[in-house]
């Protein structure tokens, strides 16, 4: 069995501390332990209460997601581990030492009273998991804390510290000092004051306020619109929620949630939430990275260019608590990027979610400097010019010289090579690429870009210093574009000759926006602005490229997108809402027929597999060539950086629920078809389908 929980007694107390590192989840040999533990307590007359706290960083980390799909696993299941806790007639107190997420937390609201330390974050993030909280949490929270607080912290599923937690009332206590200590203390006054029980599955005050408030349902499936689109389960959590309220018994509601449970469980969103979950953390270990290789201390950052990148990777910085140089050779432009900072920390604040003192502390992190050399006392410097390879030539030779020994030095190129790069340096091995994804302060995904000179010591240290940034990070080879841009080109390529053989860039948009991405090429372009690629194309002397054709037609008539109203689409005054425009549609037409396409009818089908397949059949190409180590990798870098729905799983995933073999022969159509060289089928995903393998399978 897997896990254990210990057994001491205390005087009076009986103490069981879990021991699964380094999360405790709640694997087989947890449940038993618990289940025996609350067992043998309840048949010793000498003890009166009992503590439950978990060893290492967490108090649980819910359920053993590893042993979901497995077959069935050995011992006691939560449902009766939990049902002997809730049952004891000796009051049990949770001491909460760390996170307490999931089926953490379900475990907590059986006992009769929790203390927690005042850094230990609770919540139900089963959500994020396709799931729904299958353990009473979906009955339990409603009852403690009321329908309306608990619809909001089970369908976001995000963290909630220990002070406002307490503050909600799902903990009863916040500890001070050492949280077994006083979780004791807290059972002794219990004990001396009768030992009163309480159990939460009988309290009905709450929920009976909320009977009958059907505003409340309503009112949450419309956020739910706009926050977890297409996603099965959250909606499975309201039908739970409202049974908590409505239902006539607690077991009746407890019925309901536990098939409510098995069908997120049967889900396909399930499964590949779940493989995202573990594919971010497999990213993190790279082969021959071995945990004694010495990482360079980070103490101390440097940033180059205060534009919105620079900009927000110093935030990055500040916000992990790391005192950062920005960099910017013009005075203007620093002031400039110190004020959009400025103002970004300030809309937080007035959302309430950072204080104004945090927000101080932050700010006072980012030190602005305008003389190179004051970035060389950095442990880290990270480039954030615009995409110009001399520019960061020349960068990283004035590097080479003011940086101390032994410092990490990163660009943050989102394509540029970055052995060029490093080969101005006398130092290439301290060198990679560290591309964020914009507005750095906001997305999660890093990429990490290993030079063929990048050393274990710089992978290892840019790895670590994104997880101090708070990102997902990925390690990349340096190829242009890297994993994600690489793979971004073959979508937007396809999109824009869907449109010159006829479809319109509405009828594309609505396919991208209903697979699940926020928005579609389209709208994305005149968001981003089409005479960015314009401007840049005519000071390089045109392109013959023919999916330029368009943008550049529109253009020449002042269509730039959203920015002055009209792009692909026309936009009203104040109001972001793309609407079709009949004279960028006269527009398209004309440029396909110029070009001398027959135009023709589009299925949306035929739309989504044009968008995706490209992606998938390049991120084959990344694998095989070594780019990409995993295919999780390369959903990660999708999921995180791209906007790509988490529910399908990433490209890759999405492809192997396809059907690699359908999957490839459509590839294979479309590249007769149209000859295009994106199409030309990946070797590693013929060998694939021959040996009747997917993706997944080289993951193991
Ligand atoms: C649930 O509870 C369902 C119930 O309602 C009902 C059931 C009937 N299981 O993230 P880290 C592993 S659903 C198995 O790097 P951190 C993780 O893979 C569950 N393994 O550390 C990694 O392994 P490795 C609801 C787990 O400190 C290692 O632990 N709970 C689990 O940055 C360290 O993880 C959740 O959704 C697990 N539950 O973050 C919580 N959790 O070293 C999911 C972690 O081999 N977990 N591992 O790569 C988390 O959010 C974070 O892991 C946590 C720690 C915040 C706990």
């Amino acid at each position: 069995m897997k896990g254990s929980v210990h057994y001491e007694k205390r005087g009076e107390i009986a103490l069981l501390s879990i021991d699964n590192p380094p999360v405790n989840p709640l694997s087989s040999g947890v449940r038993q332990g618990l289940y025996d533990g609350v067992a043998a307590a309840l048949e010793d007359d000498g003890v009166k209460a009992i503590v439950v706290t978990g060893l290492h960083r967490a108090f649980i980390a819910g359920a053993d997601i590893s042993e979901f799909g497995a077959a069935a696993t050995e011992g006691v299941g939560l449902h009766e581990a939990i049902g002997k806790m809730e049952a004891s007639n000796k009051p049990i107190i949770a001491a909460i030492n760390g996170t307490a997420f999931g089926g953490g937390l379900e475990v907590a609201l059986c006992c009769d009273y929790r203390i927690a330390a005042a850094t230990a974050p609770v919540g139900l993030p089963e959500v994020k998991l396709g799931l729904l909280p299958g353990a009473g949490g979906t009955q339990r929270l409603p009852r403690l804390i009321g329908a309306e607080l608990a619809v909001k912290a089970i369908v976001s599923g995000d963290p909630i510290f220990a002070p406002e937690a307490f503050e909600m009332g799902i903990i009863d206590k916040i500890a001070e000092g050492n949280i077994v200590e006083a979780g004791i203390a807290y059972a002794q006054e219990i004990v001396a004051a009768g030992s009163v029980t309480r159990k939460i599955r009988d309290m009905d005050e709450k929920i009976a306020a909320d009977r009958g408030n059907t505003t409340l349902f309503k009112e949450a499936r419309q956020r739910l619109e706009k926050t977890r689109r297409n996603q099965f389960a959250p909606e499975q959590i309201l039908k739970c929620i409202q049974a908590a309220v409505n239902a006539d018994t607690f077991d009746e509601g407890m019925e309901i949630e536990r098939k409510l449970f098995a069908e997120c469980m049967e889900d396909p969103q399930r499964e590949a939430l779940i493989h995202i979950f573990f594919a971010e953390r497999a990213a993190n270990k790279i082969p021959g990275l071995t945990k004694d290789v010495p990482l360079i201390d980070i103490n101390k950052g440097s940033v180059i260019g205060s534009g919105t990148m620079g900009g927000g990777i110093a935030m990055c910085f500040a916000n992990a608590g790391i005192p950062v140089r920005l960099h910017d050779n013009d005075a203007d432009n620093l002031a400039r990027g110190l004020k959009v900072i400025e103002g970004n920390y300030a809309r937080t604040v007035s959302r309430g979610r950072l204080s104004q003192e945090e927000m101080d502390k932050r700010m006072s992190l980012i030190i602005p400097t305008e003389n190179f050399d004051d970035l060389g006392d950095g442990d880290v410097v990270i480039e954030a010019v615009y995409e110009n390879i001399d520019l960061k030539k020349e960068i990283f030779t004035k590097l080479d010289k003011v940086m101390k020994e032994g410092a990490l030095l990163a660009t943050n190129t989102s394509g540029l090579d970055v052995d060029a790069i490093a080969a101005c340096t006398s130092r290439p091995e301290f060198v990679c690429g560290m591309h964020f994804f914009s507005p750095a302060n906001v997305m999660r995904l890093l990429e990490v870009v290993k030079g063929k000179e990048s050393s274990p010591v710089t992978l290892g240290t840019a790895m670590a210093l994104g997880k101090r940034l708070g990102k997902v990070s990925v390690v990349a080879g340096n190829c242009p574009g890297f994993i994600g841009n690489r793979m971004i080109g073959g979508y937007s390529r396809q999109a824009n000759l869907m449109i010159l053989e006829g479809a319109k860039p509405a009828q594309v948009d609505k396919v991208i926006f209903d697979f699940g991405l926020a928005m579609g090429p389209f709208a994305m372009a005149d968001m981003v602005g089409l005479d960015l690629g314009w401007r840049a194309r005519k000071m390089m002397g045109g392109s013959n490229e023919v999916t330029t054709r368009i943008p550049d037609a529109l253009c020449e008539l002042d269509r730039y997108g959203q920015k002055n109203g009209k792009g692909y689409y026309q936009y009203e005054e104040g109001d972001r809402t793309p609407r079709p425009d009949a004279i960028a549609d006269e527009v398209i037409e004309k440029v396909s027929k110029e070009l001398g396409y027959t135009r023709r009818e589009f299925s949306d089908e035929e739309i989504l597999k044009r968008c995706i397949y490209p992606l998938v059949n390049i991120g084959a190409k990344l694998l095989e060539e070594g780019l990409a180590l995993r295919a999780g990798d390369i959903d990660t870098v999708y999921v995180n950086g791209y906007g790509f729905p988490a529910y399908v799983g990433g490209p890759m995933w999405y492809a192997d629920t396809q059907g690699l073999a359908d999957v490839l022969a459509d590839i294979e159509r479309f590249f007769e078809e149209t000859g295009d060289d994106v199409w030309k089928p990946a070797g590693l995903l013929q060998k694939l389908v021959a040996d009747g393998n997917n993706f997944a399978s080289l993951d193991g």
